[in-house]
């Protein structure tokens, strides 16, 4: 078409298109014009604030070229695409990774303190979009990092929350929650893209036709529309002009105003009925590995998927290619099974809009669908009563229900006679009510299936979908060990480690290959390295010592050994064994005399996470916490040999000041609990030790650096089920080190103990379900070895080079590459650069 245009008009384009150079003038340029007119304001009234927000929209203005150009050559080379359906995108902050990305931060460092500010400063101004509880949502993100970084054409499809996670506060030691009202300013990281409107229907009911040609068919009418929005997010690569999408959806009424019931005077119900088109995007669930069965939260998956599918079938339609391609061109990754309904979607469309045939849509269906699990825990699988699917979704209910009448034949064709097999493989649980188990959709509607790390891969083999091998065999099911990326979290959140490991290896070459972090190797005797090595360290636990006097008013001495535990309070993370754990130091050290405490390493024990706002458990481990730290961090006569802080309000631009500055952190959960974990990866590769269970990615971990730079201790997962059997019919005896824990509790040493009897209950008449009892006293044991360690100074040093060196196989580029190439089967599209058309 661009060729039909006349010469000069192309002419014009070419003058005048947008030439936004990346040199330290043109920056100062674009930045005063954004101060001027983007913000209305001048030289006089220009505070940090803005200075972030135009220095955001000279970053933008560059970003959005290269997105462009990027979505060009996607449609013009249109090669398969992966799309990446997520609830959850945890992106943090972006203006500091967009420069990196970009290879703009010296020239905009320097130019921006000509203007009279400073980079710092100009980006702590930054709010975190936190649209996401924790591992999963943070993961996310570092995957679209990669397939941007490796030139993937990839999408990545949410919702845009006008709430995110919650902000914590913390009140006499409990959490409190505020809303994240993000978008209370202007965002410059997202593309409104008030033009890609797709309406989504809800209820009604289904119709049965004949049509043309005589076949049946059924028609979903009625019921209420609400509009979706898109937003585009674009996420830069590393060192490579691609930037590729997330595209989140908003919610709206599809009519403004409803003008009948406005002139009859019933003007609140009208105003109400678009409050609740509104109320489907308004807020993120804020419950991490744990499902609870709203209504509201089985519409904003379907709303979610439904927009999703639209979008990509229609572009898919654009290529005019028959049906039989789409999986050739189309690739989704279900995260986890929050998006499970997309396969009835699919369904829906290939059959009652486009009248393929059941079976050929059904082919194509699973063709186009990979299933990532991201965890076994049973209150997290997903189950939705039948009646709620009925009533907002009768014609998928139908779906359903037929997709499992049809896998049911197959399994009783190929293993006849086994009625019991049936009911554990069907979608359908038959309970009153019933309910739809979306774990079992999704296996059936996916080619694929894979868990998250080797052992969570071969646990769900063997325990939750153990009856699907009978049918499928073992082929289906595979792993891909998640990995996060070293641009965020080493090179953006670790300057100075990340400036000597450049001059180190020669080059910055390890920040896009991270295998080349074994080049270390080779220097770890050499003295100059090794002290640049624990002066970094020194130097990010200095930055986390002022954090947190700032964040808790607490005075922390960075020689000591600072030991975190930072993640979402769950039962199954063990954030109460490690306070347990603080409580019996604790009392030791009281014991000791001045001399005896002179020989001690001094700690500081550092937690930070949210507990879901109904997770009254959860939510006491918070309280004893700072009970506990209250109590310790004000008792002179341990000479400061233990402080213990609460970092309120974790989040992701935290994260980023905490972990740098960590010399051990805890992977605790119980064996067979934790899927993977991804921050003992962001540890580890900033060259801090980990005390972890056998649990997770904890174990390739520790494969990989040895076993020699690791702490693991406890139980292992295949001991669990005996152990929790113990618990609960012969009542086992409590650990005698963990009872003497509870009795000093119980004493109202922490305050009124009263307050902390539930808690305690879950150890002694609850069965300790999460094993805190078995494993406390390797627990102990392993902590003191951790104290032996850490005096030996150069020894530590050691460790925490070859901790680093050897943290290759955990970037997200690896997990990505590995997607790419045995699930997705999917090429690199390198971007074409044009001038301005
Ligand atoms: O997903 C992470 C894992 C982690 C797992 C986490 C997760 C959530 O954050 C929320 C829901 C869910 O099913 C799983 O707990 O172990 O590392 C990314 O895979």
């Amino acid at each position: 078409e661009i060729a039909k245009l006349p010469k000069e008009t192309l002419a014009l384009w070419e003058k005048y298109g947008a030439d936004e150079s990346d040199d330290k003038e043109s920056f100062q340029k674009s930045f005063i014009r954004h101060v001027t007119t983007t913000l209305a304001r001048s030289i006089y009234n220009i505070d940090n604030f803005s200075a972030y927000q135009a220095t955001a929209h000279s970053v933008r203005d560059r970003l959005i070229k290269r997105w462009n150009e990027t979505q060009q050559t996607h449609t013009e080379v249109d090669s398969k695409r992966v799309y990446y359906l997520s609830l959850e995108f945890l992106l943090g902050r972006s203006l500091d990774n967009a420069l990196l990305n970009l290879g703009l931060k010296d020239n905009y460092g320097g130019g921006i303190k000509e203007l009279g500010f400073t980079m710092e400063d100009v980006l702590e101004q930054e709010v975190d979009a936190a649209l996401g509880n924790g591992g999963l949502g943070r993961l996310a993100a570092c995957y679209m990092d990669s397939l941007a970084t490796m030139d993937y054409p990839a999408w990545g499809y949410g919702l845009r929350y006008t709430y995110g996670i919650f902000q914590q506060r913390l009140k006499d030691g409990y959490q409190i929650e505020f809303p994240d009202y993000w978008l209370n300013f202007d965002n410059p990281w997202e593309l409104p893209r008030l033009d890609v409107v797709v309406d989504v229907q809800f209820c009604g009911s289904v119709n049965r036709y004949t049509d043309e040609e005589g076949h049946e068919r059924y028609a979903w009418e009625g019921g209420d529309t609400l509009q979706a929005i898109a937003y585009d997010v674009p996420i830069p690569g590393y060192g490579t002009k691609n930037c590729i999408n997330i595209r989140l959806w908003s919610s709206k009424p599809k009519r403004q105003f409803d003008l009948t019931r406005f002139n009859e005077g019933q003007y609140e119900q009208a105003v109400y009925e678009q409050m609740q088109a509104e109320n489907i995007t308004a807020v993120l669930y804020p419950n991490d590995n744990h499902m609870v069965g709203k209504e509201l939260r089985l519409k904003q998956q379907y709303f979610w998927v439904a927009a999703s599918l639209f979008d990509i079938v229609r572009r898919f339609k654009k290529s005019e290619k028959p049906w039989s391609n789409f999986p050739l061109q189309v690739i989704m990754d279900k995260i986890h099974t929050h998006p499970t309904l997309a396969i009835v979607e699919l369904q829906r469309i290939l059959v009652d809009l486009e009248g393929i045939g059941w079976d050929e849509a059904w082919a194509i269906v699973t063709q186009t669908f990979a299933f990532t699990n991201h965890t076994i825990l049973p209150e997290a699988m997903e189950r939705w009563p039948v009646p709620m699917i009925q009533y907002l979704l009768p014609r998928h209910m139908q779906i359903i229900f037929d997709i499992n009448l049809f896998f049911l034949q197959k399994v009783e064709k190929a293993i006849p006679n086994n009625r019991d097999l049936l009911a554990k493989l069907s979608i359908i649980e038959e309970s009153t009510p019933q309910f739809v188990r979306m774990a079992h959709l999704a296996i059936v509607g996916s080619h694929r299936v894979n868990g998250v790390a080797a052992l969570h891969s071969e646990l769900i083999k063997q325990t939750i979908f153990k009856d699907f091998i009978q049918f499928y065999g073992e082929s289906k099911f595979e792993n891909k060990t998640n990995g996060i990326t070293p641009r965020r979290w080493l090179h953006q959140a670790n300057p100075k480690l990340s400036e000597l490991i450049t001059e180190t290896l020669g080059s910055k070459n390890w920040l896009k290959n991270l295998d080349l972090l074994k080049g270390l190797k080779s220097h770890v005797n050499n003295k100059d390295f090794r002290k640049r090595w624990v002066a970094a360290k020194l130097s990010n636990k200095v930055r986390l010592a002022d954090y947190i006097q700032k964040a808790t008013g607490v005075t922390v001495n960075s020689n000591a050994l600072f030991d975190v535990q930072v993640k979402r309070i769950h039962e199954y993370k063990r954030q109460f064994m490690n306070i347990l754990g603080v409580i019996h130091r604790y009392n030791t050290l009281k014991k000791m005399t001045s001399e005896e405490r002179a020989c001690v390493v001094h700690r500081v024990v550092i937690f930070g996470g949210k507990a879901a706002p109904g997770y009254y458990i959860a939510k006491l481990v918070i309280k004893l916490i700072n009970s506990v730290a209250e109590v310790v961090n004000n008792d002179n006569s341990i000479e400061d040999s233990l402080k213990v802080v609460f970092i309120p309000d974790y989040n992701v631009s935290v994260a980023e000041i905490i972990i740098p500055a960590s010399d051990i952190s805890q992977h605790i959960s119980t064996a067979g609990t934790e899927a993977s974990g991804t921050s003992n990866m962001k540890f580890v590769l900033n060259g801090g030790l980990i005390l972890g269970t056998v649990d997770g990615a904890n174990i390739e971990i520790c494969e990989e650096i040895g076993d020699d730079n690791i702490f693991m201790f406890g139980n292992l997962a295949h001991q669990v089920d005996d152990l929790r059997h113990a618990h609960r019919y012969r009542s086992v005896p409590v650990d005698p080190s963990l009872q003497a824990v509870i009795n000093d509790i119980e004493s109202g040493q922490f305050g009124d103990s009263r307050i902390f009897a539930p808690l305690i209950n879950t150890l002694t008449h609850g069965k300790d379900y999460y094993l805190i009892s078995d494993d406390f006293q390797s627990y102990l044991d392993t902590q003191k070895l951790v104290d032996e360690s850490y005096k030996d100074q150069e020894g530590w040093t050691t460790k925490s080079i070859m901790c680093s060196a050897h943290m290759g196989k955990f970037s997200s580029d690896r997990a990505i590459q590995e997607y790419a190439d045995q699930i997705w089967e999917i090429k690199p599209v390198p971007v074409m650069t044009k001038k301005h058309i």
